[in-house]
């Protein structure tokens, strides 16, 4: 039979301790989807999960997971050394411990020399295959990648009992992190995603997702991950549309201005979009 692993995974939104006023409201509003993914996938495989999300206000001694088998930890790149040093403390304690993000896709080399696995693209196949072969990986780690951006992921109503305990820690605004496409079909060459096929997630579980916001908050406010938001744009709009009567949602999304015409700015505008930020 499958051992019940115990599984501890961190989203570290920033980098060590802080009180900025923006630290207290913003940071957990700044958590990434893929932790709760994670936690998802995992606790679907069977396994026990406590997920916790560093906004910079909790003491880690406390909060850190314990009795543990080990740990996946979300970072970037600016947030690399304490995740480094989480995993030496895991480690030296037994914990298997797993680097996801950013940090992971950008820097696989380096951070194979602090994590007993490394991980790029991930789907749940990826996840599995830590699970299933939870042990130490020294003195390098192991780097484990799909070849290609995972086609479905958990939505909100199956990600949402991590979505609301980080929220819990927002104390006004309380945005919620969806996704509705990866990849672009764009190359500027500085840029990740500039390799990575557009691929539009499911318009249908996107409409669910809405749905189901509405049966939590009177007026969500959603913010969309895409790399390239709106390069499907009406089968999006559709999908809101459909979901919602105009105005009951609020959404901050990222978009090239290679596909944000001014028609489709006053569509998105109409549909409850106040933010979007722009990319040459
Ligand atoms: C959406 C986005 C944001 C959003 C949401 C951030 C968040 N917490 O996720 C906002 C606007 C808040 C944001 C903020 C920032 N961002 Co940003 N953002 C992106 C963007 C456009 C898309 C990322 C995304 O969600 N893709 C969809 C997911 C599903 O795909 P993915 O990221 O490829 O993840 C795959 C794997 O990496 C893996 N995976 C990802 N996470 C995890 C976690 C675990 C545990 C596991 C196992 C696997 C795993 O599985 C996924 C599926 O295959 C990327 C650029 C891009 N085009 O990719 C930049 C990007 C990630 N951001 C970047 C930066 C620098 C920042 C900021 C530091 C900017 C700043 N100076 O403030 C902040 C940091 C915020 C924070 N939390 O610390 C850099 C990161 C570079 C790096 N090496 O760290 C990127 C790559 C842009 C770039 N420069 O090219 N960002
Ligand atoms: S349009 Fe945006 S997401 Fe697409 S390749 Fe350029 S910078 Fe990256």
């Amino acid at each position: 039979m499958k051992k019940k692993l115990r599984v501890g995974i961190i989203d570290l939104v920033c980098k060590g301790p802080t009180n900025t006023l923006w630290g207290r409201i913003m940071h957990a509003n700044l958590a990434s989807i893929m932790p709760q993914v994670v936690a998802t996938w995992c606790e679907q495989e069977g396994h026990e999960v406590k997920m916790i999300c560093y906004t910079g206000q909790e003491d880690l001694t406390r909060e850190l997971p314990g009795g543990v088998d080990l740990v996946f930890i979300s970072s970037f790149t600016q947030a690399a050394l304490l995740a480094y040093s989480l995993s030496h403390f895991f480690r030296r304690k037994g914990i298997v411990t797993v680097l996801g993000g950013p940090h992971a896709r950008c820097y696989p080399d380096d951070a194979c020399r602090y994590f007993d696995f490394v991980l790029g693209f991930s789907n749940k196949a990826t996840i599995s295959e830590v699970l299933n072969n939870c042990v130490p990986q020294r003195p390098e780690g192991k780097y484990l990648a799909a070849d290609r951006q995972p086609l479905e992921l958990p939505g909100v109503e199956e990600r949402w009992k991590f979505i609301s305990a980080t929220l819990k820690k927002a104390p006004f605004l309380k945005l919620v992190p969806m996704i509705g496409s990866m990849g672009c079909p764009y190359t500027c060459s500085f840029c990740i995603d500039s390799t990575v096929p557009y691929q539009p997630l499911d318009f249908q579980s996107m409409r669910k997702d809405l749905e189901f916001l509405l049966t939590k908050f009177k007026r969500p406010f959603v913010a969309w991950h895409d790399p390239n938001f709106g390069i499907r744009f009406q089968e999006n709009m559709e999908a809101i549309e459909a979901a919602t009567s105009k105005k009951n949602f609020r959404f901050i999304a990222e978009s090239s201005l290679t596909v944000l015409t001014e028609k489709h700015l006053k569509v998105m505008q109409e549909n409850g979009f106040f933010r979007v930020v722009a990319r040459s």
